[in-house]
């Protein structure tokens, strides 16, 4: 996929920055998803990158490990070979002080006011909220999916920030998605029972054809749609793969009381 030229929306002008942005918007409105490359500044990524490979070896907890999820190609169980091979660090707006405020900061908040149509932006901490790792040989393949199957939010319209921390590439395992997938309606039985698109059907192959993979590189951002369909292959090279993964949300658009989306309060912009 051709990646947008790199650009720091608060070094020009007030005009030239709110012009970028509704540009940037509408591209988003359309495709569901947007790569802003080098959002996050390289010191911000070094000092996470420290906390994080600490926090992996040995893996300190909350964390979810590929053979409690059993996605296709995963260890069996935890006793399995690789079974001890982590996929998320959890938690990760609380843990990783370096990030935060970053998060939280003028830039990300400007490209989701702007994403969001909001002024009033906020960083759930009960969705993603963690660090994406792909490991070499016993990363699973996360089938195609829409995040928000498993949220529960008033309206269905909230954004994930992926940060990535090193190369993403078809080869170990960068997101795929399908530009335009937010906006359509599909039937129910393109699903199967855990809500994944269903390949075996023709609307949905139709689908999965116009898939793109969103190469990325340290210190760039993709914005993606809580309804865009995604998926990822294994890493298929020798080396890990870490992201940043957070989920933000309109303040006006409320998790539903009782629900695991309210366990945790949202973090004000
Ligand atoms: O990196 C991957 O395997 C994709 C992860 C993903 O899509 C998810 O957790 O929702």
């Amino acid at each position: 996929m051709e990646r947008p030229s790199s650009q720091n929306p608060h070094a020009g002008d007030p005009k030239h920055l709110e012009a970028l942005l509704r540009e940037r918007a509408a591209s988003f409105d359309r495709d569901g998803y947007l790569v802003v490359p080098g959002l996050c500044p390289a010191i911000v990524c070094n000092d996470l990158l420290e906390d994080v490979q600490a926090a992996l070896h040995p893996v300190l907890g909350p964390a979810e490990f590929e053979a409690d999820l059993g996605y296709p190609g995963a260890p069996a169980d935890r006793d399995a070979e690789g079974g001890d091979t982590p996929r998320r660090l959890l938690h990760a707006y609380a843990r990783f002080a370096a990030l935060r405020p970053w998060l939280t900061g003028s830039e990300v908040k400007a490209y989701l006011q702007a994403l969001l149509s909001t002024d009033g932006v906020a960083l759930s901490q009960c969705h993603h909220n963690c660090i994406m790792t792909k490991y070499p040989d016993y990363s699973s393949i996360t089938l195609w999916h829409q995040d928000v199957r498993y949220w529960s939010f008033r309206r269905p319209e909230l954004i994930s920030l992926w940060l990535a921390l090193g190369e993403e590439r078809a080869e170990n395992g960068a997101l795929q998605v399908i530009p335009g997938s937010h906006r359509k309606a599909f039937s129910a039985e393109l699903l199967d029972d855990e809500l994944f698109l269903r390949t075996d059907l023709p609307e949905s192959r139709a689908l999965v054809d116009q898939a793109v993979t969103v190469e990325l590189n340290r210190g760039d951002v993709l914005f993606f749609h809580c309804r865009t369909f995604h998926a990822a292959a294994k890493n298929r090279t020798n080396l890990v793969k870490l992201s940043a993964v957070f989920t933000y949300h309109d303040q006006t658009n409320q998790p539903i009381p009782g629900t695991k989306s309210a366990l945790y309060a949202s973090i004000p912009l």
